[in-house]
Formats: C-alpha cells, sequence, structure tokens
C-alpha cells in the first residue's frame, strides 16, 4: 500500500466534520432516476495526480510524488499505477485518462518509448483485473518535446508531423487496450504566434487530415467510442485553433470530421474564452457534440488555465443542468484539475477529489432541483409563445416571407414591448433552489 494512512472514503453526509470523507457524494442515491455514480462517471487525470508536484515557473516541486521509486525510471511507472490505481479505488472513481508520456518516461527514440508503453499498458490492464476501473478517455501528448514547438499537426516539418501520427496511433492502440471510452485531440501547440510566419489554411487542413487519419486507423483496430476536441483559446499559443465550442466545431463540419467527433468542454478553457462553463456546454449540446467534460475551475483574476479543483457551486449546477437536459454524456468527468502549490500533502491530493466530487454531486442534486421545480423551464418556453401561433407559427414552419410580414407589421403600426426577460426573478429562483 502507498496510501496506508487514507482510508476508503466514505459517505458520511453533509454534517460530517471528517475531512476524509464525502459529504455529498452518496454513489448510490438515486438521482432522476438513476444512481448519482452513473450521473457522474469521475475520472482521474493521471498527468496532475500522479505527476504534478506543484512545480511552477518560479520554484521545484514542493510534493513528493515519488510513490517510493526513483523517478524517470519504470519501477517510478509502474509505482505510479499502483499509487493510481490505490487512489481511484480508495474514492470510488471508476476512470481515469492519459497521454502516452504520462504513463512512462519517454525516451530518445520512439521505438524504445513505444516498447516501454507495452510494458506499462499490460501493467494497467493487469491491475484493471478485479476491479471495475476503465480508461475514459486517452490522448498523446503532442506539445512537450521540442520537436513539438510548432505544433503537431499544424507543424511545418512533415517530419514532425508524422512523428505526431506515429503518436496518435500508439496512443489509440494504448486506448483500445485499456477500454477506453474517447480519444481526445486537445491543441496543444496548433495555433500561431505571429501571421508573418503562418500559413493557417495549409496548417488547418493538415490538423484535419490527421484527425481523419486517427479515425481511419481507430475505427480500423476496433475503437467504437467518440473523438473528441478539447477546446481552448490560448495557452501556450498565442492563437489556438480550437478557439472555443462554436469554433472547434466549424472546423469538424467543414472538414467532415463532425460524425466521429464530439467536444470535451474544459470549465477553465471556457471561461478562458471569454464565455461561461455553461455557454460552451450549452453550444455544444445544441449541436448534438456535448460529449465529456474536463472538471475543473479557473479563477476570474487571473488570465492562464489555473486548473483549479472545481469548488464553486453555482458553475457546477449550471453544468449539471445542461448534462441533465441533453441526456448524459457519452464520455464523463474528468479532472483536470491540481491541487494548488502549498497544498502538498498525501492527504489534500485525496481531499481535492473530495471537494471535486462533492462539487459535482452538489450540482447534480441542484440541478436536478432546478429541473423538477420547472420554473425555470416554463419561463423560457413562455418567453417565446408567440412562436406557437398566428403570425409566429408562420414563421417557424417557413410559411411566410418578408413581403407577408411587412403587410403585417403595417397593420400592427408597432409591436408591444417583447415583455420581460425576468433575469432577477430567475436568479432569485436558482438561490431559492441552492439555499432554500
Ligand atoms: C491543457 C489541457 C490538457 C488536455 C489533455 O490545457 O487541458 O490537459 O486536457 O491534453
Ligand atoms: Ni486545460
Ligand atoms: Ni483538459
Amino acid at each position: 500500500m502507498i496510501f496506508e494512512n487514507i482510508p476508503a472514503i466514505p459517505y458520511e453526509g453533509p454534517k460530517s466534520t471528517n475531512p476524509l470523507a464525502f459529504k455529498f457524494y452518496d454513489p448510490d442515491k438515486i438521482v432522476m432516476g438513476k444512481p448519482m455514480k452513473e450521473h457522474l462517471p469521475f475520472a482521474m487525470a493521471w498527468w496532475h495526480n500522479l505527476g504534478a508536484a506543484g512545480t511552477d515557473m518560479f520554484g521545484r516541486d514542493t510534493a513528493d510524488k515519488s510513490f517510493g521509486a526513483v523517478k524517470g525510471t519504470m519501477e517510478h511507472a509502474k509505482a505510479k499505477v499502483d499509487a493510481g490505481f490505490e487512489f481511484m479505488q480508495k474514492l470510488g472513481i471508476r476512470y481515469f485518462c492519459f497521454h502516452d508520456v504520462d504513463l512512462v518516461p519517454e525516451a530518445e527514440d520512439i521505438k524504445e518509448t513505444n516498447r516501454r508503453l507495452d510494458e506499462i499498458s499490460d501493467y494497467i490492464l493487469e491491475k484493471m483485473k478485479g476491479t471495475d476501473i476503465k480508461c475514459l478517455w486517452g490522448t498523446a501528448n503532442m506539445f512537450s518535446n521540442p520537436r513539438f514547438m510548432n505544433g503537431a499537426g499544424s507543424s511545418n516539418s512533415a517530419d514532425v508531423f508524422a512523428f505526431a501520427a506515429a503518436q496518435a496511433k500508439k496512443a489509440l492502440d494504448l486506448t483500445v487496450k485499456l477500454g477506453g471510452r474517447g480519444y481526445v485531440f486537445w491543441g496543444g501547440r496548433e495555433g500561431y504566434e505571429t501571421l508573418l510566419n503562418t500559413d493557417m489554411k495549409f496548417e488547418q487542413e493538415n490538423i484535419a487530415k490527421l484527425m481523419h487519419m486517427a479515425i481511419d486507423y481507430g475505427r480500423s483496430i476496433g475503437f467504437t467510442g467518440d473523438f473528441y476536441i478539447e477546446p481552448k483559446p490560448k495557452e501556450p499559443m498565442k492563437h489556438q485553433y480550437d478557439f472555443d465550442a462554436a469554433t472547434a466545431i466549424g472546423f469538424l463540419r467543414q472538414y467532415g470530421l463532425d460524425k466521429d467527433f464530439k467536444l470535451n468542454i474544459e470549465a477553465n478553457h471556457a471561461t478562458l474564452a471569454g464565455h461561461t462553463f455553461q455557454h460552451d456546454l450549452r453550444v455544444s449540446a445544441i449541436n448534438g457534440m456535448l460529449g465529456s467534460i474536463d472538471a475543473n475551475q479557473g479563477d476570474m483574476l487571473l488570465g492562464w488555465d489555473t486548473d483549479e479543483f472545481p469548488f464553486n457551486v453555482y458553475d457546477a449546477t449550471m453544468c449539471m443542468y445542461e448534462v441533465l437536459k441533453s441526456d448524459g454524456l457519452t464520455g464523463g468527468f474528468n479532472f483536470d484539475s491540481k491541487s494548488r502549490r502549498p497544498s502538498y500533502t498525501v492527504e489534500d491530493m485525496f481531499a481535492s477529489y473530495i471537494l471535486g466530487m462533492d462539487t459535482f454531486a452538489l450540482g447534480l442534486l441542484k440541478a436536478a432541483e432546478l429541473i423538477e421545480d420547472g420554473r425555470l423551464a416554463a419561463f423560457v418556453k413562455e418567453r417565446y409563445a408567440s412562436y406557437e401561433s398566428g403570425i409566429g407559427a408562420k414563421i417557424r414552419s417557413g410559411e411566410t416571407d418578408l413581403k407577408e410580414l411587412a403587410a403585417y407589421a403595417d397593420s400592427l403600426g408597432a409591436p408591444e414591448l417583447p415583455g420581460s426577460g425576468k433575469q432577477e426573478q430567475l436568479e432569485s429562483i436558482v438561490n431559492q433552489v441552492l439555499f432554500g
């Protein structure tokens, strides 16, 4: 055992003062006809939880993530697997997400990296036996290695493109081997710093080519899950091509990728794009592309991806409102979140996930109450009621034209005001449901 002093985390209810207990996440509690754990397929992010040790631009590691082994060795890679499985089991988490190079130290030669990946994935498969833990999604890290300084699919170098393709191929193999539900393309460095040196159209076409090859290969090895784009507007590049959900959907449709791809929406990326989390979820949902979620939150005072564990219950409630209305996800809720640098203890690792899982459990409970309450949905329906009959119904069914509408306007003289938006009353309902 690696986390000897941490017990399995129980549900103790909202009054518990035990830091190592769930206050709201009660996996078997039925909400709108389904157990919480099915509404909330939580996933552990290999990179943050087992890798990130508090390093920032100004200081080295604060947390010890060696798990008793020497970092940079295969022994350490295995210790991470042991730690990860113990961690997930103690929290009742049933999924994990990974990048290829989260699993093993990357070698100089790709053949050796791939050999290590085979070895570690055999070890993970062994570990999975007798548990209900599976892979939620896999991906390839096509942004950390210096060769990807100008992007992967969007690189100016065809050799680098080939390396990206090789990594995507292997990461797909691993995802299928580990039973993954999805495969993610986060745009890494797919973007640019200056148009003075960039052929934007060429780069975007090449990214689409790489994605088409991934679909063809994935389907040929029996991958039946969804591919996802994870939009992000900036960081590391000044301009990232997958700016937000709307941009990514346009790209997918333009290049004929929309049948195989959905979106993985990350809260902190949506807010970096100047949207709310709920906005990007709604854009995805109304386009039939709400696939998976990277659960975290940003800081409104900071302009980068702080990847904090989600704490904001309003945002989690609005997220779950969108998820419930669109009938769930094909993916799940991956905690692409990291404990703050001064939260460096093992207890903090667990407490971070308890916070995140409790926040989403609260969000689920409150979103279900909002839906059952019905006042928000009833108001929205009522707000557009003028389209249900008369001239409105004709507009909706396409049975009218500008001439008829102009004549109709003449007969009215002037329309009445469109009715109060009642924003404050609706916000008050949300508060009442949250705290009443
Ligand atoms: C970075 C992204 C990344 C993806 C996976 O900002 O969120 O962690 O989720 O490559
Ligand atoms: Ni991110
Ligand atoms: Ni992410």
